[in-house]
């Protein structure tokens, strides 16, 4: 491991709190903490033994009460020596016992800094590294199941054995370059290739699943006034977000609410009714609400079906690929006729029809789960292993269509050093991915997303 400086910074969220948490990382760390600390039984500092006593500045005087524990390398986060103190959290105590630290010998700490050593230090590689933001960033249970997968390895294993696959054939291929006249065996080398490139494009067709369950979506409800946006806006939100009234033109603006529904996190985003108006103010909200749908991952198209039929051809006119057509007010049927079987007739095909009321949880239940549905699309079926970032996506696709020369190579009976290149080309897209071969401007951009003292 490479000497390093010692970095500074609290690991806990900022503002007062019952606890907040200082972290060190580099050689110093330990020496730092002792100069500062004064534990209340004398003795030195032993690595996960936590100890209690009192922060100190340089003249002596008591800063704060604490806990201090340290880590030896490559027992810690991020493989080097390390120190935790968790002391009051309050924004003062923690500023101060910081500048203790920094006039100790410490420096402040840059965002990702900590897990930038982990990658660096060899503990985990870039995908473990990134689902460690995405654990702290997750807004639903899926999204949260997915992080922690890919904390566990699942992404970089499956990687891991593309890459093996493929180390395998290149390492036949350059043997052979001294040997031209044995020509390539197209088995010996065809077939670890195929394999590998059936494993690239399972990932591949699960990537949007996975980069929902990651992202989450939004949703836009829209449809002419009265159609009952707000209603099922608060109705799938369980709490009343947006006004109701049985007047048209209700809502003027676009409301935005998060949500967990099935276990992704969406945004639902209500809009101002669309429809002729005279009334600037209205006019404004409506071009909201077409700036809305243009941003839509999904449209909700509400179409009151005890309305007229004319308003299920505006519903579809959007974009009827992004759009679940959701005929409201259902509960009052037996009394007009419905338009489902319209809707089903007439209707372009769209993502989806519904039929609810928000006086029917059955119904509501059935129009959550056909957005959760069309959001999130098919499934990966690699065990547990997903592309979660375009990033993965764009550099699996390079491997791909690397792997595609290659195969195209040994079914043209191709020379070895060729199909050597070609093979390369793939693992090292591959290794963009896990970061084993990563250019240092990837890596600031991604971990100047993280948070600092993470
Ligand atoms: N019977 C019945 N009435 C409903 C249902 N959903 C909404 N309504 C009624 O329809 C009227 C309009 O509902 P809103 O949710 O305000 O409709 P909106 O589309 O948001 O209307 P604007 O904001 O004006 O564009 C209200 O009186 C609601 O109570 C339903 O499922 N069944
Ligand atoms: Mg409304």
């Amino acid at each position: 491991m490479l000497t390093s400086d010692t970095i500074v910074a609290v690991a806990t969220a900022p503002g007062a709190a019952a606890l907040a948490v200082i972290r060190l990382s580099g050689d110093a760390a330990h020496a730092i903490v002792a100069a500062v600390f004064r534990p209340r039984r004398a003795g030195r500092l032993r690595p996960m033994r936590l100890r209690y006593g009192w922060v100190v500045d340089g003249h002596g005087a008591l800063v704060d009460e604490v806990l201090a524990v340290v880590m030896r390398a490559p027992h810690s986060y991020t493989a080097e020596d390390m120190a935790e103190i968790s002391c009051h959290g309050g924004t003062l105590v923690v500023q101060r016992i910081i500048a203790c630290l920094l006039a100790a010998g410490a420096r402040a700490a840059q965002p990702g800094e900590f897990t930038l050593r982990a990658f660096l230090n060899g503990r985990i590689d870039l995908t473990r590294a990134e689902a460690v933001m995405d654990v702290v960033a997750a807004r639903s249970e899926r999204a949260l199941a997915l992080a922690h997968q890919q904390l566990r390895g699942a992404l970089g294993d499956a990687i891991g054995q593309l890459r093996e696959e493929l180390l395998g054939a290149l390492a036949y291929c350059t043997a052979l370059v001294d040997f031209p006249e044995d020509g390539v065996d197209a088995l010996e080398v065809g077939e670890p290739l195929r394999r590998a490139r059936a494993a690239a494009q399972r990932l591949l067709d699960g990537a949007a699943h996975a980069m929902r369950v990651r992202e989450g979506a939004r949703v836009v409800l829209c449809g002419r006034p009265n159609a009952g946006k707000s209603s099922l806006l608060n109705a799938l939100l369980g709490h009343d977000r947006a006004i109701v009234t049985p007047y048209a033109g209700t809502t003027r603006d676009t409301i935005e609410a998060h949500a967990d529904l099935g276990g992704l996190a969406l945004t639902l985003v209500d809009t101002a009714g669309i429809a002729p108006t005279d009334d600037p103010i209205e006019a404004l909200g409506i071009e909201r609400s077409h700036q809305a749908i243009a941003s839509a991952d999904l449209i909700v198209a509400l179409v009151d079906a005890t309305g007229a039929v004319a308003a299920l051809h505006e519903a579809l006119a959007h974009d009827p690929a992004r759009t679940l057509l959701v005929l409201t007010k259902c509960d009052r049927w037996p009394e007009t006729p419905p338009l489902v079987a319209l809707a089903h007739a007439h209707a372009p095909p769209c993502a989806g029809v519904v039929a609810v009321s928000i006086h029917q949880p059955a119904t509501l239940a059935a129009c959550a789960s056909a957005i959760t549905t069309i959001v999130l699309g098919a499934p990966a079926d690699d065990a547990g292993a997903a592309l979660t970032r375009p990033r993965h996506r764009d550099a699996l696709r390079r491997a791909a269509a690397a792997l595609d020369v290659a195969l195209a190579g040994v079914a043209e009976h191709r020379s070895p050093d060729l199909l050597a290149l070609d093979i390369h080309d793939a693992v090292l897209a591959l290794d963009e991915i896990t970061g084993a071969h990563v250019d240092d401007d990837l890596l600031a951009a991604i971990f100047s997303r993280f948070c600092i003292g993470k």
